[in-house]
């Protein structure tokens, strides 16, 4: 049977600029992205949200909200990953490099989309416009994107 591999994602907002990582290593590796990672058997998915931030950026959320969650089929991987999304806009630290990732504040019009995950693009806007998200995304083994959809 296939298991269901459990993920969160977190985007830091300003009113006018959104904090990204470069991912150092890893699962999309050399992509920009927000931060998060895999969800430990012995904690929550909104647990897991927080501590990743804390480990990958150092950002302390003082208030997380969930913003949705979207599947992804991978061709070489038979788990599917589900992903949970949250943002935050209170928050307190200032972002540090580490192991993992190097933070960096965007414009929300000048996000550097040819070097994200190519769905990215599709449901971020959505995202910054206040919408929740919820759909699935296959990809080839190259990481491509060849099939999506998204709920209205
Ligand atoms: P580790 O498995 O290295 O965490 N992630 C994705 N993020 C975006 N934006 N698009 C995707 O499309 C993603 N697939 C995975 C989840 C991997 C991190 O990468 C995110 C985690 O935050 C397929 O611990």
């Amino acid at each position: 049977m296939s298991t269901i591999k459990l993920v969160t994602l977190c985007f830091v907002c300003t009113e006018k600029q959104v904090l990204l990582g470069l991912k150092k290593r890893g699962f999309g590796a050399g992509w920009w992205n927000g931060f998060g990672g895999k969800v430990l058997p012995n904690e929550t998915i909104q647990q897991a949200a927080r501590r990743e931030l804390l480990e990958e950026c150092g950002i302390n959320a003082i208030e997380l909200k969930k913003r949705g969650n979207l599947r992804f089929h991978f061709a070489d991987d038979e788990r599917a990953h589900e992903m949970h999304i949250f943002t935050t806009d209170k928050f307190s630290g200032m972002p540090r490099e580490s192991e993992e990732m190097r933070p960096q504040w965007f414009d929300y019009n000048n996000l550097p989309y040819d070097q994200m995950w190519e769905s990215d693009s599709l449901w971020l806007p959505r995202l910054w416009r206040g919408e929740d998200i919820a759909g699935k995304c296959h990809f080839d083994s190259g990481k491509r994107l060849t099939w999506h959809s998204f709920d209205a």
